[in-house]
């Protein structure tokens, strides 16, 4: 049996799989606002931070940990696990002294984690991937190397606000004196993953290339990135390793205490979008996973390595080897939520039933899917654009709304090189036809729907199963299957509306970028 941890940004959940029997054997979840409300953050971060801060209590993240083995060994044997693997949220960062190894050695399964490694954090918060706060750090970084298409060619990303090199440059320039006492920094995947190993771990490559300082021709930190984020840094980061590698034993405190064999092998954690392109059975080229949610995203595997010139893609590491891609779309679920209040309706509309009642192409009507800010093209909008009057029928409006995003998902996602030949649908919205077949359309490529909701968590299990030694394709092909009867073909005479759509989505959002300058 191999078990997989997710640590999102709203919950700590757990999978274990049996490659033998092809199935998923057991499911838990700790969800942080409802079952740990003392730390006061309903959707897993703390609220109302000042300046597009975001950050969430690590000390929650330790907690949830023992919660959730606790009510794993209630329910299943843990002993039968010969390896887990975890994959975390991206970018998110955690901050320890130098007692923060010794503790994790000596960690006493008659105390909490919570007790025993809390007072190694030098930082009391965590910034997280949704902190929009480091704007003039980015700026800083990208001066000190030479701009920031130098920062894209060395670490396949522009300097981004919510990736870590900012992130650990603001905390430097705040407090600089907790700074120089950390000793160590994580990211959330490592983090855990330590506390699972009993030591500190690596970085793998998926995940450490959403930092804006790993050098991904070298996969190595990158010397230069390092000195134009603050002194010191590399001596604070773990090594960096292929997601593959195994980190050693499971650390006696979970034998101990949650019945763990002390055999058990502790894979590498990596970031949860490569750990979802393992559990879509996405990692090879070709397969195009889009994953409808708060902010909707999309990644593929890559068969070149390439960078988005326009500076809004990223490039991390693929667990199975080579990279992938990374588009996140700020828009998603946010916008369509907000359509529908604005205009009374239900999702129903969003669905067959409400696409039904216009054509493909919206004869011509076309929206800028904009509720707020975007970073797909990375802008402030303040609302959407359209072409059309804005009392047009309700229907006019949610096909525009719709048609919108894909589009502007299929223009933003060009500079890939590569068309899709399957498109995997994941994430709260996947289940409505009418979305999934619109992107077919769009896209003309089929759509296939998921049966199992945590992607993430799946990948970290058949990563923890593939590192020791079971065949990869063979453990997609078990478990990574769609739903049943969820495909969609694109309909083939659609394709040249769509491809007008296109050039005229483009046009519209080039004279709006242009205005609001
Ligand atoms: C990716 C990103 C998010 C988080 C969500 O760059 O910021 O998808 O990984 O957990």
């Amino acid at each position: 049996m191999f078990l997989g941890l997710d640590s999102s940004t709203q919950s700590l959940s757990a999978l274990v799989i049996d490659p033998a029997s092809g199935r998923i054997v057991h499911e838990e979840s700790v969800n942080f606002g409802t079952d740990l409300p003392q730390y006061r953050s309903p959707s897993g971060f703390i609220p109302g931070g000042p300046d597009g801060e975001v950050h969430a209590d690590p000390r929650m993240w330790i907690e949830a940990i023992d919660l959730l083995f606790s009510r794993l060994a209630e329910r299943t044997d843990l002993g039968t696990i010969d390896a887990v693997a975890c994959s975390g949220q991206q970018h998110g960062s955690v901050y320890l002294d130098d007692s923060f190894a010794g503790r994790l050695a000596g960690l006493d399964s008659g105390s909490s984690l919570v007790e025993q490694l809390s007072p190694a954090l030098s930082r009391a918060t965590s910034p997280i991937w949704m902190d929009t706060a480091t704007g003039a750090e980015c700026r800083e970084i990208a001066d000190a190397v030479g701009g920031d298409d130098e920062v894209c060619r060395r670490s396949g990303s522009v300097a981004i606000e919510r990736f870590t090199g900012p992130q650990i440059r603001r905390f430097f320039k705040q407090d600089p004196e907790a700074y120089s006492k950390t000793a160590v920094i994580h990211l959330v995947s490592s983090f855990v993953g330590s506390i699972l190993a009993g030591k500190n771990i690596a970085i793998d490559h998926g995940d450490g290339a959403g930092m804006n300082l790993l050098n991904l021709r070298s996969l190595e930190w990158d010397s230069d990135l390092l000195d134009a984020t603050a002194p010191g840094l590399g001596d604070k980061l773990p090594a960096t390793a292929p997601s593959a590698t195994a980190a050693g034993e499971i650390s006696g405190y979970f034998a101990s205490k949650y019945g763990l064999s002390s055999s058990c092998k502790v894979i590498l954690s990596t970031g949860d979008n490569p750990s979802s392109l393992v559990g879509m059975g996405a990692t090879s080229p070709g397969t195009f996973v889009i994953s409808l949610g708060t902010s909707d995203t999309f990644f593929a595997a890559m068969s070149e390595p390439v960078t988005d010139p326009a500076g809004f893609g990223h490039v991390f590491g693929n667990p199975a080897g080579g990279f992938m891609s990374l588009i996140c779309f700020r828009n998603g679920s946010l916008a369509r939520e907000q359509l529908r209040d604005d205009l009374g309706l239900g999702w129903d509309d969003f669905d067959v039933a409400g696409l039904g009642k216009t054509p493909a192409g919206n004869e011509g009507r076309i929206m800028l899917p904009f509720f707020g800010p975007e970073i797909t093209p990375r802008h402030d909008f303040t609302g959407p654009v359209r072409n059309f009057s804005d009392d047009a029928p309700p229907e006019v409006q949610v096909r525009a709304l719709l048609e919108g995003q894909f589009l502007n998902m299929r223009l933003h996602s060009q500079w890939l090189g590569e068309k899709p030949t399957l498109i995997r649908l994941t994430g709260g919205a996947s289940g409505n036809d009418g979305i999934a077949g619109l992107i077919a359309d769009i896209f003309q490529a089929p759509v296939e729907r998921f049966a199992v909701a945590n992607g993430a968590a799946l990948g970290a299990a058949i990563r923890a199963a593939h590192a020791c030694g079971n065949d990869l394709a063979q453990l997609t092909a078990a478990f990574c299957q769609p739903a049943a009867d969820s495909r969609i073909d694109p309909d083939p005479d659609l394709a040249a509306v769509y491809e007008a759509e296109l050039a005229r989505y483009q046009a519209l959002l080039g004279e709006a970028m242009e205005r609001r300058l």
